[in-house]
């Protein structure tokens, strides 16, 4: 078959050792509590978010899914022929499916996921629907540098691709980073294509982030479950809650994990002491407007070439280029 051996990148190092007992005792010492929100996807966490996208409040997957419905083979017109595609995470896969079906003559398939289970999960799958597209799996952190595996023949482009509005996870400053390291990797000829969550009604985003059956809530609250299971600390899951909020000066959901009381948690050998309605912020979720998103692709040295918007207009997906 046409699929590759999950590498690394990395021949002569070892993947970093993610020392959860040392980034919790980092974030949680710092007089604003903070954990980082990759922290949420563990198995449970990754199901969870699967569920999370099936909630009537949670707008963003279903709009970017009805986008890819309308718009796939014009986005895919728009990439040109024998492009190398490289995707940033890789979650169930159906926008990638619909993406590869309207693809002309596609080089090469490259999904950079850093937990090595869903990303076999998800290359069996495609190998199923796209027998003939030769998948180069790399397992890695899509944040640093990546080392992309030498496709099976010269592409015209590169093009990675970005979806889920996962971008909206960067504070801004995070974001252009983020952007101007993806515009090395692309190279001179290379595309940018990205989903990005647009501004909209308040009670709108807050609801997608506030679902009624409590699935959020959920979510959020098993970063402290899988810190109990992977270091041993103590919280308590019934002295915590869920709170998100729009901030509207920043632009973004402010998702807080808030303690219900004044507490003492075990971390390691260590205890951290929670006051009551103090908090460990835990993800933001940027919003923007078509004006706002430009203007910081901008900043990273790109310019928007493309912009498809769902039938509703909530959710865009954007094609930037040097
Ligand atoms: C996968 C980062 C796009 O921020 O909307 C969903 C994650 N968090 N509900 C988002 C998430 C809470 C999601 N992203």
């Amino acid at each position: 078959s046409s699929v590759q051996p999950c590498s690394t990148g990395d021949d002569d190092r070892r993947p970093p050792l993610n020392d959860l007992l040392a980034i919790a005792r980092h974030g949680l010492g710092l007089k604003l509590k903070r954990l980082p929100s990759w922290l949420f996807y563990d198995e449970r966490g990754s199901a969870l978010f699967e569920r999370i996208c099936e909630q009537p409040e949670y707008y963003l997957t279903r709009c970017e899914v009805a986008l890819m419905d309308e718009h796939a083979a014009s986005i895919a017109d728009s990439l040109g022929s024998e492009v190398r595609l490289v995707e940033y995470g890789s979650g169930s896969g159906l926008k990638t499916r619909m993406l590869l079906r309207e693809m002309h003559d596609p080089v090469s398939y490259v999904p950079v996921e850093i937990s090595p289970a869903p990303l076999n999960e998800s290359v069996r799958r495609l190998a199923l629907e796209f027998p003939q597209l030769p998948l180069q799996p790399l397992c890695a952190d899509f944040s640093k540098p990546l080392r992309l595996p030498i496709p099976p023949r010269a592409p015209r482009r590169t093009v990675l691709y970005f979806p889920g509005s996962t971008i909206g996870n960067f504070e801004a400053r995070d974001a252009v980073d983020l952007l101007r390291k993806m515009r090395n990797e692309m190279g001179d000829a290379g595309g940018i294509l990205i989903g990005v969550d647009l501004k909209k009604d308040v009670a709108q985003m807050e609801a997608a982030y506030n679902d009624r059956a409590g699935v959020t809530a959920e979510f959020t609250l098993n970063m402290l479950a899988r810190l109990n299971r992977e270091i041993g600390s103590d919280f308590d899951l019934s002295a915590f809650h869920h709170h998100a909020r729009y901030n509207p000066m920043a632009g973004r959901i402010e998702t807080h994990i808030v303690s219900s009381r004044e507490q003492q948690v075990k971390i390691g050998s260590s205890k951290v002491g929670f006051r009551a309605d103090e908090v460990i912020q835990v993800e933001y979720s940027c919003k923007y407007s078509l004006e706002d998103f430009a203007a910081l692709a901008e900043k990273a040295g790109l310019a928007v070439m493309r912009t498809w918007l769902d039938p509703q207009r909530m959710f865009s997906v954007q094609y930037l280029v040097r």
